[in-house]
């Protein structure tokens, strides 16, 4: 038996050693494979879907940074289309980002959840966290989101950079312009003068930062101005025949779906159709119809506002329930620190994914 032999046997013996003492039970791992994930989905065209609402502020950081070049990217494009040189957000210069996230020395998900839970558990700081706390964290960090994009959007029709931005100055962006036909005779308005002038708290012409939020953000505004504004606009976009007030049929043709979609718990459309639906219909058009003229103005729809426009509360409260639900291991509607660290990636849930090509990879060598 030659010598290579006998080395090629040595060899094989410590590859399999090796394989061995990387077995799972060896190395129990309470979680399957995961890596965090940068949300990839922003859109720059559709400011008025609600976005997933980021738990972490140092994933919404490193995300609003990535946001930042891709807009900036889109920036320059419109500013001087270069043909042919087409520029996708490089997936790499992200990289470095993911990596940080998954380095678990650097990105240690349990560290960050002992680190955060304080911040949360406020109202009262009691050691559980409530569906009202985790709304609230969910609100403030959904804020800070849409400012800091209202802030760069901003820079954008602030052309004199004096912090203000004027009627003038305000030059619609593609992405308002739904169809410049306006085929309805009423679209969105969204750079009409009239939601200008709504969002113009003080009066003063120019909307500041907190005004052109508020403008981008109408039903987040709390504006009374901004709120009779929506509602105008609900009953111009269903006032078929423009009589700027709803009749019956389009109040039920347009609008009442919508409301229904919000309280759908308990009803039984399992027999005749619109005859199920009329009754409810009339009797919430009755109830409206606070003047009792037959017709709903704009003002008359302002007690639901909350259900044609949805404010960020809604939304975050939403996504509280969900991942407390998820979390909650003893089913008493709080979450524990230790319920959220036993299943931190609900938490990061918008930002891992299960790669099927991992799993398979590290079940084979683990
Ligand atoms: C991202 O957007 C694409 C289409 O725009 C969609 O097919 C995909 O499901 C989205 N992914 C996530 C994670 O939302
Ligand atoms: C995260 O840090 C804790 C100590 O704070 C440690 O026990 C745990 O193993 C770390 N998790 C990972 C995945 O490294
Ligand atoms: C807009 O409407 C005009 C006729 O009113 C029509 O000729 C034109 O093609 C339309 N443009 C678009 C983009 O739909
Ligand atoms: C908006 O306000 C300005 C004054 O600030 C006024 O001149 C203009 O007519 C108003 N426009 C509408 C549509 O209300
Ligand atoms: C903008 O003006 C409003 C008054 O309309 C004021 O309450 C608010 O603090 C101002 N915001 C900023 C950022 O200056
Ligand atoms: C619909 O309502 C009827 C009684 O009004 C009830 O018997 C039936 O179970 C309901 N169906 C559903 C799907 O809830
Ligand atoms: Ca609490
Ligand atoms: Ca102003
Ligand atoms: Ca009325």
């Amino acid at each position: 038996m030659g010598q290579v032999s006998v080395i090629i046997y040595i060899t094989l013996a410590i590859l399999l050693l090796l394989l061995i003492s990387h077995s799972p039970t060896t190395k129990p791992s309470h979680h399957p494979h995961r890596r965090l994930k940068l949300r990839s989905n922003f859109s720059f065209s559709d400011h008025s879907k609600p976005t997933h609402i980021p738990f972490d502020p140092i994933v919404a950081n490193i995300e609003r940074k990535r946001e930042d070049r891709l807009w900036e990217k889109a920036q320059f494009q419109l500013d001087q289309p270069a043909p042919g040189q087409e520029s996708q957000p490089e997936w790499e210069d992200f990289m470095d980002a993911e990596d940080y996230l998954n380095d678990e020395d650097k990105f240690n998900v349990t560290n960050r959840i002992v680190l955060l839970f304080p911040k949360i558990d406020v109202r009262p700081q009691d050691g559980v966290l409530s569906e009202d706390e985790f709304t609230e964290w969910n609100v403030k960090q959904a804020q800070r989101e849409t400012l800091y994009r209202s802030k760069r959007d901003m820079e954008i029709h602030d052309k004199n950079r004096d912090g203000l931005v004027s009627y003038d100055e305000y030059d619609p962006p593609s992405w308002t312009r739904k169809s410049d036909n306006d085929s309805s005779g009423y679209n969105m308005g969204w750079w009409k003068e009239e939601h200008f002038n709504a969002s113009d708290a003080d009066g003063d012409g120019v909307l500041n930062l907190t005004e052109f939020n508020n403008f981008l953000h109408p039903a987040d505004s709390g504006s009374p101005m901004l709120f009779q504004w929506l509602c105008n606009e609900e009953v111009r976009e269903r006032d078929t025949d423009k009589d700027g007030k709803l009749n019956f049929k389009e109040f039920f043709h347009g609008l009442f779906d919508l409301v229904r979609n919000y309280e759908d718990v308990g009803h039984n459309s399992s027999h005749g159709l619109d005859d199920s639906r009329d009754a409810p219909a009339k009797k919430l058009f009755a109830e409206l119809d606070s003047d009792n003229d037959g017709y709903l103005s704009g003002t008359e729809l302002l007690t639901i506002i909350g259900k044609l426009h949805p404010s960020e509360h809604y939304y975050a409260k939403q996504q509280a329930d969900f991942v407390i639900q998820q979390a909650d291991t003893d089913k008493d509607g709080h979450l524990t620190l230790a319920e959220m660290i036993d299943n931190p990636y609900v938490f990061y849930s918008a930002i891992f994914s299960e790669d099927e090509d991992d799993y398979g990879y590290h079940d084979e060598f683990r």
